[in-house]
């Protein structure tokens, strides 16, 4: 293992090459189908990396392409080595990354080190060794039952049902947060990490820029393993789909984000290798956490380069919550910190078109909410593209994607096909890239393994491409006109809020979003906006980006 030293805030800091980077998540098996089996793969991406190009987009997040047996779609993972043959095998990987360099484009793996699937060898291992142990068993966290005979505790899983199921062979529950076929890894096992760490370096041996680490607040559960408390209120309402509405009943107090859990990124990082370009690996969790003060913790100097902020996941379209979910990114970030990830969608969400139209999803049979949904999603990039750290743009977001009806039949999500509860599966976002508006959508001959969801309302990437003003050639207008700037900014950044409009200034760039009145912009010149036009005022809906060359104002 070659450990060298990193030089001080090179991917974070100002001018870095990741500090305002925009990063592209590519959900492979729905971006484009290379082989003609309704699964999209490798191949298929090297064939549209034109679009990302287009796009001015700076990195690609791969989903999960290892080899897995698919009960939670590739975050199940049975070998970390290698590439499953449904995504084009090793070589498709190798080719990927060759041709994304290429083209100038980065490329993040996403990992998934908090479980892996039932069927890794390490868990089988874990198995056969039993109750008295040896080098796997440890790898995993096993409890004896309770006094009668049940679970250890009250854990549930977030996929449905307890957090623990029962190895008859041993007489021992194991602990899964997902699926039981989603076994958790036991991180404070040292030879854990060790794995891991060679994960991570064969990886970069192969290319890749960075990571993307899937659940990264889940590392640690607590050791004694108390029981969660009871909520009283289970749900408000606006819950984010990705969880089963029991798990939604108790306090996640004692099996995430325990303290200790964000210094395992520091031990990973300082581990790992420089890139083949000679760079330091780019660190992206996944921290899905309602506190951004828990978040900032994982990007203390020395861990994270990023961690993804979920605040403006569930936003509604008025100034005082997209200020909320802003403001965390204005605190002021102790020197060679790593950043907040900012984001509106996901593969695991509700597309912003449809979260932010005019009543929510149920209108969105009619155009025009859907049209309105997705300028509003364009709007709220826009004020979050400007905060320092990078934004991590979901495929279809571009076009203005809306979510999927999947029928129930059809549902491939196991919070739909395991737990029953369509009304929380993240099918909806999940359905094929529409490249044309023909039958296959231009994403496969064959049938698509989720059914083709309605064309976004500006239609697919053919029907936009060119069309000036079109969402997409909107969007490419803002990638553009960022790239331009963003390294002359610096990362203070000032976030206010009035009267129905959210201001952000960082330096000479103002970017104001207006959720209700027309207003007058500040003096300076329009640099973008999200609505065509060339008012001299901010309109209701719309972000502009004005350059006030020095001004305060
Ligand atoms: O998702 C985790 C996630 O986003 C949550 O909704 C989750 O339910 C949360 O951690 C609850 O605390 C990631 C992947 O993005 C997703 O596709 C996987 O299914 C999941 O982890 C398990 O690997």
């Amino acid at each position: 293992m070659s450990t060298q030293t990193e030089p001080a805030a090179r991917v974070t800091g100002a001018g870095s090459t990741w500090s305002d980077a925009i990063v592209y998540e590519v959900y492979l098996r729905s971006f484009a189908d290379g082989d003609g089996d309704g699964v999209g793969d490798l191949p298929g991406l090297a064939a549209h990396l034109s679009h990302l190009r287009a796009l001015g987009v700076d990195a690609v997040w791969l989903t999960p392409f290892f080899p897995s047996p698919g009960h939670d779609h590739g975050y199940d993972v049975s070998d970390y080595t290698d590439v499953d043959t449904t995504f084009g095998g090793l070589a498709a990987f190798e080719e990927l990354v060759a041709a994304a360099h290429a083209q100038g484009l980065r490329v993040l793996v996403d990992v998934v080190p908090n479980h892996t699937s039932h069927r890794h060898r390490w868990f089988r291992a874990a198995l056969a060794e039993g109750r008295s142990g040896g080098r796997y068993r440890d790898y995993y966290l096993w409890r004896d039952p309770a006094a009668d005979g049940g679970p250890p505790n009250n854990w549930l899983a977030n996929f449905g049902g307890p957090a623990w199921t029962l190895d008859p062979a041993s007489g021992q529950y194991y602990y899964h947060a997902y699926l039981p076929e989603q076994p958790d890894l036991n991180w404070r096992n040292p030879e854990v990490l060790a794995e891991w760490v060679r994960i991570l370096e064969l990886w970069l041996a192969r290319g890749a820029d960075g990571f993307r680490i899937d659940v990264a607040h889940n590392l640690l559960k607590h050791a004694a393993y108390p029981d969660n408390p009871e909520l009283d209120v289970p749900t408000d309402g606006r819950t984010p789909v990705g969880r089963v509405s029991a798990a939604r009943r108790l306090v996640r107090a004692h099996d995430v984000d325990q303290d200790g859990a964000a210094d395992i990124f520091a031990a990973l990082r300082a581990a790992l290798p420089l890139t083949n370009a000679g760079e330091p690996p780019f660190l992206l969790g996944e921290t899905v956490l309602d506190d951004p003060d828990r978040v900032a913790r994982y990007v203390a100097p020395g861990r994270l380069h990023a961690a993804m902020w979920f605040g403006a996941q569930n936003v509604a379209f008025n100034a005082a919550d997209i200020a909320a979910a802003l403001e965390p990114g204005a605190r002021p970030l102790d020197p060679g910190a790593g950043r907040y990830a900012w984001f509106l969608s996901n593969h695991d969400r509700a597309r912003p078109a449809s979260r932010l139209a005019e009543d929510g999803a149920d209108r969105l049979a009619e155009d025009g909410a859907a049209r309105l949904g997705a300028d509003r999603a364009l709007a709220v990039a826009a004020v979050l593209m400007v905060m320092p750290g990078p934004y991590v743009l979901y495929q279809g977001e571009e076009l203005g994607a809306v979510d999927a009806d999947v029928p129930v039949d059809l549902a491939r999500d196991p919070i739909a096909v395991r737990a029953g509860e369509a009304a929380m599966a993240r099918d909806r976002a999940r359905t094929p890239m529409p490249w044309t508006a023909e039958d296959g959508r231009g994403f496969s001959a064959a049938t698509p393994w989720l059914p083709h969801g309605q064309l976004p309302p500006a239609g697919s990437v053919a029907d936009q491409s060119g069309v000036p003003d079109s969402h997409l050639e909107r969007w490419r207008s803002m990638v553009a006109a960022w790239r331009a700037h963003r390294g002359t900014l610096p990362t203070a950044v000032e976030v206010l809020m009035d009267l129905g409009l959210v201001r952000v200034r960082r330096g000479p760039l103002t970017a104001v979003l207006s959720t209700g009145p027309e207003a007058p912009l500040p003096a300076g010149t329009t640099l973008w906006r999200s609505l065509p036009g060339d008012d001299d005022v901010v309109r209701p809906g719309e972000t502009v980006w004005r350059l006030t060359e020095g001004r305060s104002r």
